[in-house]
């Protein structure tokens, strides 16, 4: 065995900065050869949970078979980077909790400030009724009461949060 890997949970709303952080962290942690994997929430629903839609049960299913496949990747030693709204605390708590030594992060930027930045324009289209059950708009998103990291990511640089993210690491 090569020791256990960690799980770094990024969850947060559509729009906050997961993805971004996610992969500039995941590209640190290459550079500095540590065995990493990113399952990110647009890769795993076009793989993993293609045909899943955003419904609570759905949403459930999603995140549980992220947790699953982050356990598999972690008992062999590989550091696994989630990104994933996953909103329902409930949830994330049950699936952390399978996870040893996981940290769950909060990528957290105001309901106003992802609208106004609306990168792939959906919380136009959402805030417009196009797109029902859009979490922040019209589906719960349920921050973390006491995340391992919260980064604000409107107040913060990229590298900044992946400073901080390396230092919960201990890289
Ligand atoms: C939230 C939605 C929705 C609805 C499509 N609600 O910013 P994005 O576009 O690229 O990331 C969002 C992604 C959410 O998938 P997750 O797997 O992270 O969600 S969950 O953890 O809740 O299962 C967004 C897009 O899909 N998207 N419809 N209704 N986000």
């Amino acid at each position: 065995a090569v020791g256990t890997g960690r799980v770094v949970w990024l969850t947060g709303l559509s729009g906050a900065g997961k993805s971004t952080l996610a992969s500039a962290l995941h590209e640190e942690l290459l550079a500095r050869g540590v065995a990493v994997e990113l399952l990110d929430g647009d890769a795993v629903r076009e793989n993993l949970s293609k045909g899943l839609g955003f419904s609570k049960a759905d949403r459930d299913t999603n995140v549980r078979r992220i947790g699953f496949v982050a356990g598999l990747l972690a008992k062999h030693g590989v550091t696994v980077l989630v990104s994933a709204i996953s909103p329902y605390a409930d949830t994330r708590r049950e699936v952390l909790a399978g996870l040893p030594d996981a940290l769950e992060v909060f990528v957290d930027a105001p309901l106003d400030v992802v609208t106004a930045r609306d990168v792939k324009g959906l919380y136009l289209k959402a805030i417009a009724g196009e797109i029902p059950h859009f979490t922040g708009v019209s589906d719960p998103y349920e921050a973390p009461e006491s995340p391992d990291l919260h980064l604000r990511t409107d107040r913060i640089s990229v590298e900044d949060g992946v400073r901080q993210l390396l230092e919960k690491l201990g890289v």
